[in-house]
């Protein structure tokens, strides 16, 4: 009997099945003759969930029991991925659940695939979100992540003539079994109003507008131990007061929901523009929502123990996932001050103590800044709060460096020209105690340029965590077989928790057999994908598209190779399978012009029989964890190819290389730390890097000159400006023959030859195998478990708690 006094679950196939029975006949309402195969899905997840429950009532109790301190990850974005797979593999239930499935005369494949993908994030920032919660539940660090349960998801991607037409994501309309509702935590949130003073010169907001927080949470829990944390997410709801009595008894129904239906809104779908700011007064609400209804419940939590403010900094902090939460800061100030008494400066000495600051870009049109008039309809209170913190810190601004009025002008929370808005990274910065950069390049880039000035003044606070990926998400579930290999190589399968341990790969890339067997995987993982031939070089780009991230480059280099074809269609040529997927934001009309060129480019090359027998483009829409998943144990190449000085890290790079995808990348974000750990023999460079980039541009860059120099590039543009791939692209060609924002032409000869290159060294298949092998062996320091540990040691300052029996 457990703690609870209740019978442990049965850990055999046979007791797992009659609990499969059970539940599906006091949870579903039905048996198994009559079930659906909804029914039967919806039937295993409670019965996984039900063996992750007892550990997560354990973690609840000895979390209590030590009072830690607790790191609070706030995100806008989360992109958990499926669930039922890494439920069942951490409960490890992944055999017993399929043998008694096979019992009960179900397909498990079948019931398997109704788990959906709960897609709440845009791309990098949101899946990184959920691998260091992962990572964070498996060191045993007592965390809770906080979040918005969007009713609609990123947007699925579907194409129409080979252009990209959005459809909603209703991601939960069958419900979602992960999904633990807890009512009684529900918080009252205000909007817009005025703020008053009393006769003691207390500030107080009085709000216009009253909406609920309703939180449910999804279990996260750690792998290969008894930590599960949560990560807890927010559902706006009308509240009562919403519900116009007056109208409902004249007889206008529809009427008298209209404000509740209105505050739903703040919850019902995710912003899809990833890096470009879009200042809608809706995107803000969502962003005060969450911060109010999870600082009310940080706060709850800390009461649940402690009674002393001054306690609050010492068991809390606050990890803020770029400027989406920022509003946190005002928002705890609002509450230290206004509700709980206390006089300013102690207020802002626990908030300072009590924050830490993630940026994840550099590119200035993703910085945050909200119209100060918008802003000050919404939130009155803060918008006061944000001036007050702005006059103390200018004032040390200005003692720091005397008639620097420029420099106080940049620093400002508040930007007057051309238009008065809140500047979100500025108040970022001031309000919290760390402020990390997300690769090593973009530490110091951020330093240096971006927040210099903040830099300059407070040097110690800037710190640097590289990213990570998640072991278990990218490689032990995602690349069974690889898996497999490494444990029989290694002689155990500790490495999924020490990811350093791959190191021990290392000899056996010389090992003959190893590297065939190592080969046989990858050719499994091409087939079990399905996109083009097995045999063939699998080249791919798989991320949002964006013109920094040069999709275009990519698809510049498979017309050259196209024409190259064509014109000597004797010859023999590496066959490449080219993949990308990704999707662009709704309104970013460049971004997808590129998607609808590569559409037609891929079906130009496959109706030429000269030559689709060597090059093949895919592209396979709706790009997700799950697609993800399935990409990238069976890639060769890892197309990484920003302009320096733009991505911030990538992570999709680490998942290729720790896969055995080698690299085609310029030294930009992560790709450096990639290179400097697998070995420059083991990567592709090419490309000018950051100075380069920087100097270039600063010096005139004119982009038809390199077209006018080249003329392989000549013939590769000129086709696209002639219409050669169904009349689509124009807008492409031109935009990178006059303008070309982000240097793709001026990179283009040096990224053709570094792919001449990746053709010469595949054609030596133990060689390439080599090189694959050395990929994964040294791709362990990017492990979110070492990112957590960074962030754990340099910025949070907390210790695990481990979960008794
Ligand atoms: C920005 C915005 C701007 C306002 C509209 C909505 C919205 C939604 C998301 C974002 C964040 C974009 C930033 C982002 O995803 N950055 C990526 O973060 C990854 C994790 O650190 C990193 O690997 C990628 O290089 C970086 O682009």
């Amino acid at each position: 009997r457990n703690g609870m006094g209740l019978r442990p679950l049965g850990t055999s196939a046979a007791e797992f099945e009659q609990d499969l029975l059970s539940n599906l006949y006091y949870r579903r309402g039905t048996t198994v003759e009559s079930a659906s195969t909804q029914d039967a899905y919806e039937t295993l997840a409670l019965t996984v969930r039900d063996r992750l429950a007892e550990r997560r009532v354990r973690t609840a109790a000895a979390h209590y029991a030590a009072n830690p301190r607790w790191v609070y990850y706030l995100s806008a974005e989360y992109l958990l991925g499926k669930q039922l797979e890494q439920n069942m593999l951490y409960s490890g239930t992944d055999r017993i659940a399929r043998i008694a499935m096979k019992q009960l005369g179900l397909d498990p494949d079948e019931v398997e695939g109704l788990d959906v993908e709960p897609g709440l994030g845009n791309g990098g920032l949101g899946r990184l979100a959920a691998c260091l919660l992962d990572a964070m539940a498996t060191l045993d660090i007592p965390a809770v992540g906080y979040g918005i349960r969007y009713d609609l998801g990123i947007f699925k991607q579907t194409f129409k003539n080979g252009a990209q037409v959005e459809k909603p994501d209703d991601w939960s309309y069958q419900g979602n079994p992960w999904e633990f509702p807890a009512p009684d935590d529900r918080q009252t949130v205000f909007f817009y109003g005025h703020t008053e003073r009393d006769a003691n010169g207390k500030t107080c907001w009085i709000p216009g507008e009253v909406v609920l927080g309703e939180p449910s949470h999804m279990l996260v829990p750690g792998h290969g131990t008894d930590t599960v944390n949560i990560v807890r997410l927010w559902r706006a709801r009308g509240s009562e007061s919403s519900f116009d009595l007056s109208r409902f008894s004249a007889g206008q129904y529809a009427e008298a929901v209209d404000e509740a239906v209105h505050a739903e809104n703040i919850s019902k779908v995710l912003y899809p523009d990833d890096s470009t700011e879009s200042g809608r007064e809706l995107r803000l609400k969502q962003q005060y929502f969450l911060v109010s209804c999870s600082l009310r419940d940080i706060i709850r939590r800390f009461r649940l123990r402690n009674t002393d403010w001054s306690e609050f900094p010492k068991k809390t902090v606050i990890q803020l996932n770029d400027t989406h939460p920022t509003l946190a800061i005002p928002e705890l100030m609002r509450l230290l001050v206004d509700e709980e008494g206390l006089n300013w400066d102690l207020a802002w000495t626990i908030v300072r103590q009590t924050f830490a600051y993630t940026c994840h870009t550099l590119l200035p049109e993703a910085l945050e800044t909200w119209s100060v008039p918008m802003f000050e309809r919404l939130l009155p209170r803060h918008l006061e709060i944000i001036y007050t913190i702005n006059e103390h810190f200018l004032a040390e601004v200005r003692e720091a460096f005397p008639g620097d009025v420029d420099r106080v002008r940049r620093m400002s929370l508040i930007q007057e020209e051309p238009d008065r808005r809140v500047r979100m990274a500025n108040l970022a910065v001031v309000g919290t105690q760390a402020v990390n950069g997300v690769a090593e390049l973009h530490s110091e880039l951020l330093a240096s340029t971006t927040l210099r000035d903040f830099a300059e003044l407070w040097p110690a606070k800037f710190h640097n965590v590289t990213n990570g990926i998640s072991p278990r998400r990218f490689i032990k579930i995602a690349n069974p077989t690889l898996s497999s290999l490494i444990s029989e190589g290694l002689g155990g399968d500790e490495w999924i928790n020490d990811l350093d341990r791959l190191a021990g790969l290392e000899a056996l890339a010389d090992d003959e057999s190893f590297r065939s067997r190592w080969r046989a995987v990858k050719q499994a993982n091409k087939v079990r994908l399905g996109l083009g031939d097995p045999e063939s070089l699998t080249d791919v780009m798989i991320k949002r598209f964006h013109e920094y991230k040069r999709q275009q480059l990519k698809l510049l280099h498979i017309i050259t190779m196209y024409h190259r074809i064509k014109a000597n269609p004797g010859q023999a040529y590496v066959p490449r399978t080219v993949l990308f997927a990704g999707k662009a934001a709704p309104a970013y009309h460049a971004a997808k012009h590129v998607i609808r060129l590569i559409n037609a480019v891929a079906a130009v090359i496959d109706a030429d029989p000269a030559v689709s027998p060597y090059l093949k483009v895919v592209f396979p829409p709706n790009y997700n964890v799950t697609l993800g998943s399935l990409i990238i144990p069976a890639a060769d190449l890892s197309e990484q190819i920003s302009m320096a000085g733009k991505e911030a890290s990538g992570t999709g790079n680490m998942k290729l290389a720790l896969n055995g995808a080698l690299t085609i990348g310029t030294l930009d974000g992560a790709n450096i730390e990639i290179r400097d750990k697998v070995g420059a023999d083991n990567f592709f460079l090419f490309g000018l890097d950051t100075p380069a980039a920087t100097a270039l541009k600063n010096n005139g860059y004119r982009a038809r000159d390199h077209y006018d120099r080249d003329p392989e590039l000549r013939h590769a543009l000129d086709s696209i400006l002639d219409g050669k791939f169904l009349g689509i692209g124009r807008e492409v060609g031109e935009s990178l023959l006059n303008w070309d924002e982000y240097l793709t032409l001026a990179d283009y000869r040096s990224y053709v030859d570094a792919q001449d290159q990746v053709d010469a060294a595949w054609q030596d298949t133990d060689q390439w195998t080599r090189k694959s092998i050395l990929n994964t062996a040294r791709s362990g320091f990017f492990s979110a478990d070492r990112t957590v540990r960074d962030y754990a040691a340099g910025i949070w300052h907390v210790n695990p708690v481990k979960v008794g029996r």
